[in-house]
């Protein structure tokens, strides 16, 4: 198999029609409305909380500023035990609100937040647990909730990469006391830039909808110091047409999903990892371990490899965000505390995953890792 002429990247945004979005920035040029809730932010409020099955929705300029928002939200302070398995934005969110991260380990199996580890880590500064479904495989929601009520604690769940997911046919989101999403371009749907909070109560979504406002209650009454995360009517109207294809697009990624484990199950050193029972997926990513004790070849060793055949794969998520110099001093960061975390993090590779994956891509990507291997 020759070497493709274009890189195949981790992902790549499938784009819906341009002449459909041209439709809409006419009507976004006659109205003269950029911003601000206008008719396109409300318009995708309204139809996200339908398509997701969830009561109150804020949509938000990115995930990150989501996730900030939903702290000061929530009025969480002190230690907040989190995962240090994801991407760098969620314990950032903590970081610029002056709140510590306190790292438990994660589970073999599903790389999420061991919930067995979470009352070790407990103490009396904490006030909430930030987990996150990382690659869309849920959290063990119930156990994280039956530890929160008993100690008051509560509960964000990083949601970025959980778009669309079910559990026995109940969104993900609807779990925990707020559930932040992502919409950036590398994820199922997007609007190029941006995110937003999931909430229970229409009171829940008003404070949060002033706080990325300003603050502002109305023009001369500022109740909170709020910050500016407002999402503006281009990316809304673009994710409004995304949502149109979004069914679709998921679809196509289980294809793509379902040829890779044919081709790549049974194959000594790799290991799969299992969509759960129960879970309804949007299959944002397909990541693989690489078992070195097995295969004798590093995980690094296999992206290069894969790099030089003109296929990027991303190391999600490596490094370890308690191994980077902000937060590596802290007393959970030490690697003791994290071994399955720091094991997982030089092991796993997410290969290319996106719609418009051909077979023909994903027959070359699987026989270059076999290569490789
Ligand atoms: N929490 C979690 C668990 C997250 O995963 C994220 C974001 C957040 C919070 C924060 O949400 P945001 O503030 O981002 O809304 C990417 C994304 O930038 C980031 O959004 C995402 N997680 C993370 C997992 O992946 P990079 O550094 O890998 O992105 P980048 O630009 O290298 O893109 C990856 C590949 O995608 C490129 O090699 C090519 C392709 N690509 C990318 C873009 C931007 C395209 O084909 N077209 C494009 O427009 O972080």
């Amino acid at each position: 198999m020759t070497i493709p002429e274009n890189p195949i990247y981790v992902t790549q945004p499938s784009m819906p029609p341009m002449d459909e979005f041209v439709e809409y920035l006419k009507q976004i040029w006659d109205s003269k409305w950029l911003t601000n809730n206008g008719h396109f932010h409300q318009e995708l409020e309204q139809q996200l909380c339908k398509y997701l099955g969830v009561n109150h929705i804020s949509l938000f300029s990115n995930g990150t500023l989501a996730l900030i928002t939903a702290l000061q939200s929530l009025r969480i302070s002190g230690e907040v035990i989190t995962t240090p398995f994801s991407f760098v934005a969620t314990t950032h969110a903590l970081h610029w609100n002056g709140i510590t991260p306190v790292f438990v380990d994660i589970d073999p199996e599903t790389f999420n937040i061991n919930p067995n580890k979470i009352e070790a880590a407990i103490t009396p500064k904490t006030t909430a647990i930030l987990p996150v479904h990382v690659y869309g495989n849920p959290c063990n929601v119930e156990k994280i909730e039956e530890i929160a009520r008993r100690y008051g604690l509560k509960i964000l769940y990083d949601a970025a990469h959980a778009f669309g997911v079910k559990k026995n046919s109940n969104s993900i989101l609807n779990y925990g006391d707020l559930s932040v999403l992502s919409f950036h371009a590398t994820k199922v749907f997007t609007t190029i830039e941006g995110g937003a909070i999931v909430s229970h109560s229409a009171e829940e979504k008003n404070r949060i909808d002033q706080l990325k406002n300003f603050g502002f209650v109305n023009e001369v009454t500022i109740a909170a110091p709020g910050i500016n995360a407002k999402m503006n009517e281009m990316q809304a109207a673009y994710g409004l047409l995304e949502l149109k294809y979004v069914e679709n697009k998921i679809k196509k990624r289980k294809t793509n999903s379902v040829l890779y484990k044919e081709l790549l199950s049974n194959i000594d050193g790799i290991t799969l990892m299992d969509v759960p029972q129960g879970i309804e997926h949007n299959y944002s990513y397909f990541p693989i371990i690489i078992n070195e004790s097995v295969t004798n070849r590093k995980r690094d060793e296999v992206y290069d490899y894969l790099k030089s055949k003109n296929i990027f794969t991303r190391r999600y998520f490596y490094p370890l965000i308690s191994n980077l110099a902000t937060y590596s001093s802290l007393k959970s960061s030490e690697i003791s505390n994290l071994p399955i975390a720091n094991k997982v993090a030089s092991s796993i590779l997410c290969l290319p995953m996106y719609p418009d994956l051909t077979t023909d891509n994903i027959e070359y990507i699987a026989k270059s890792i076999k290569e490789a291997l």
